[in-house]
């Protein structure tokens, strides 16, 4: 019973880190695949897997096409009910399924100017009021929701709240946005969990760079790792 999942480069691909976050912290086997975002051949190799022009896609083991990262969270969540994928009260769940769709179609601001890139961090970054304003709101959801649980994930113990918004903390630390000692303390929460930590290790090991995510004449400085 194993799924299949494609995915981008994990340095870059903040949502095929979604996807991969669906699976890993919950114990469900996945067998991974790679289209190279922004090569030659990517939506060739999206459509042969049998995506619809982007990653993360996935095919269940009986044979279904996920083609977009909320639907693998929600097909996941109903398949593995006894795997903690939500919380399991009603109303901690529809807030963390609320959380995961506000992630999904948010933060535009966000995701446009301060891309993934789990190699490096940068030097001086100078967020616009765009970007502040969806830090803030980030800042918001998890300060609401860590004081609530205690964290050191969202809802307590790692759930697809946390799979959807660990590409944003990442962010916070590659461009060094401001954030609260919780917010700090939930990014550290998120890299050092042993199924990022894979996934980046991973990342490191990939060799190509791509270009439009390099932020020069910005001074590149180690990413975080709390060691
Ligand atoms: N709504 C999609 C968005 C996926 C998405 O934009 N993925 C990026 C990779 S991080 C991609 O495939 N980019 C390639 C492209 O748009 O050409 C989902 O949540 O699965």
């Amino acid at each position: 019973m194993t799924y299949d999942l494609l995915i981008g480069q994990k340095s870059y691909s903040s949502w095929s880190l979604r996807g991969w976050l669906c699976f890993a912290p919950f114990d469900i086997p996945v067998t991974l695949h790679m289209a190279e975002i922004y090569g030659d051949t990517f939506l060739d190799t999206v459509a042969t897997f049998g995506g619809n022009t982007t990653v993360p896609a996935a095919r269940t083991p009986d044979g279904g096409l996920l083609t977009d990262s909320i639907a693998i969270a929600w097909h996941l969540a109903e398949a593995f009910p006894d795997r903690g994928l939500l919380p399991t009260d009603p109303i901690l769940r529809a807030e963390a399924q609320s959380i995961v769709a506000e992630m999904h179609s948010g933060f535009v601001d966000l995701r446009a100017n301060c891309q993934v890139n789990l190699r490096t961090a940068w030097e001086g970054f100078e967020p616009s009021d765009a970007v502040l304003a969806d830090c803030a709101r980030a800042e918001e959801i998890w300060s609401r929701a860590l004081n609530r649980s205690g964290g050191p994930f969202l809802y307590g113990a790692f759930t697809l709240a946390d799979a959807f918004y660990a590409p944003l903390a990442t962010r916070f630390l590659t461009y060094d946005l401001p954030m609260s000692e919780t917010s700090r303390a939930y990014a550290r929460a998120i890299t050092t969990h042993p199924a990022f930590l894979e996934w980046r290790r991973d990342g490191l090991r990939e060799t190509q760079e791509i270009a439009r995510y390099d932020k020069a004449p910005l001074k590149r400085i180690p990413f975080p790792t709390f060691d």
